[in-house]
């Protein structure tokens, strides 16, 4: 017999699920924020959570409870909308899980199941941050976080970080290809597989790492070519967005979304970290790189185009905001799906039109505090002419 409890909780959660969603407003120009998260543990659905026998579980308990719900990849398949979401039990694993909506800002629903991948690595414990991208070979590929323990080390937190690499046509059924091989980078995360072939082979946006956590010698986020996908290996890898001294990226960046292409350069949406006296502080950038030669940088705005705000800077890891997954229409509207705090995902709403103009038109980060107020100077003399008040 079904607990009555489940019935009560149902019909509060489907408040939450047919909530509709609002634009914050007086937003600054770039994109616009949502009132609400997209996703959050409690979108998870109650049958996953609770043993809904009232003989079984006669206090209803949450018996498997879910504690978060974050970095989601994201695409668009006949006009419907979808998430690959990092589920987070409260075992601390993760796995991944498909909503689903009609809507990009409001909506989801996750599908009845989560997604169990194809178990090809014995020692994977935990994966996690799907990018999806649709390539122009037909295929979806998923490229996520394979992490393992580090068995060569003394340290009971020692990891392993590796990119993982599925494929589908329809986000039911995966196939599990070997993980990426990049030869002169021990570990990856936050690796993206580009959308179109460039010079005939498999492109790849990847973040290489000493460590599981410091990227060491990392200098950046990497470009790197395959010719195999179902055994892919990169020989070398090019840094275009580098990290760089004093900036938003200091610690460590990493690609977010799969780059989007524009007719002035690929768009790209990325991570950027840096070190403070409370801790890590993940903040997400902007970017674009030539269409002849993808791995070159062609404008780098100043600074952040994403900081968290208000809540979002509370939660399991605080002061964070991450994105692994945005949906770029044909009608131009772009939408980004980003986390906050390793806790619940938010979407902001921009277009093409306006992205370009961010990043071709913000001026560049000069590194020093004497240039930035020279840069900032220019700008108010400027509007002090415009507006007739020149001195
Ligand atoms: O906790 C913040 C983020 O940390 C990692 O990102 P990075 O590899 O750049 O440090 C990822 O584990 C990500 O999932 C997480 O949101």
């Amino acid at each position: 017999m079904i607990h009555e409890k489940y019935f009560e909780l149902r019909s509060k959660q489907e408040e939450l699920l047919s909530r509709k969603n609002e634009i914050v407003p007086d937003g600054n120009g770039i994109y616009d924020r949502f009132r609400y998260p997209v996703l959050t543990a409690e979108h998870t659905p109650l049958f996953w959570r609770y043993d809904l026998d009232k003989e079984s579980n006669p206090y209803f308990m949450e018996r498997l409870g879910i504690n978060a719900v974050f970095n989601s990849g994201a695409i668009e398949l006949d006009g419907k909308y979808y998430l690959v979401a990092r589920v987070e039990g409260s075992d601390r694993k993760s796995f991944f899980a498909v909503a689903e909506s009609d809507s990009p800002v409001e909506g989801f629903r996750f599908w009845d199941y989560p997604v169990l991948l194809p178990d090809t690595c014995s020692e994977e414990t935990n994966v996690y941050d799907m990018r999806l991208t649709k390539h122009e070979d037909g295929w979806i590929y998923g490229v996520f976080c394979s992490e393992s323990k580090d068995t060569s080390a003394n340290d009971l937190s020692s990891a392993v970080a590796a990119a993982g690499i599925v494929r589908t046509k329809d986000l039911r059924t995966w196939e599990r290809l070997p993980n990426l091989v990049t030869k002169r980078s021990p570990q990856q995360r936050n690796v993206v597989l580009h959308p179109e072939f460039v010079d005939g082979k498999y492109a790849f946006w990847t973040r290489p790492m000493d460590d599981f956590i410091e990227t060491g010698s990392g200098g950046g986020i990497g470009f790197g070519l395959c010719d195999d996908i179902t055994n892919a290996v990169i020989d070398e890898e090019r840094i275009t967005s580098s990290r760089k001294y004093h900036t938003i990226t200091e610690a460590k960046n990493g690609a977010g979304a799969v780059p989007i292409k524009t007719d002035r350069g690929w768009l790209h949406i990325a991570h950027g970290v840096r070190n403070t006296a409370a801790g890590l502080r993940y903040v997400i950038y902007a970017f674009a790189t030539a269409l002849d030669d993808p791995s070159r940088v062609i404008a780098e705005p100043s600074g952040l185009l994403i900081a968290p705000h208000g809540i979002e800077r509370v939660g399991d890891v605080s002061n964070v905001v991450f994105t692994n997954g945005a949906i770029a229409r044909a009608s131009g509207e772009v939408y980004i799906y980003y986390a906050s705090s390793d806790t619940r995902l938010h979407v902001a709403a921009t277009t093409i039109d306006r992205l370009c103009d961010y990043i071709f038109s913000t001026p560049t980060d000069p590194l020093r505090s004497v240039d930035c107020v020279k840069q900032r100077c220019e700008l108010i003399d400027r509007n002090l002419e415009l507006l007739g008040k020149m001195k």
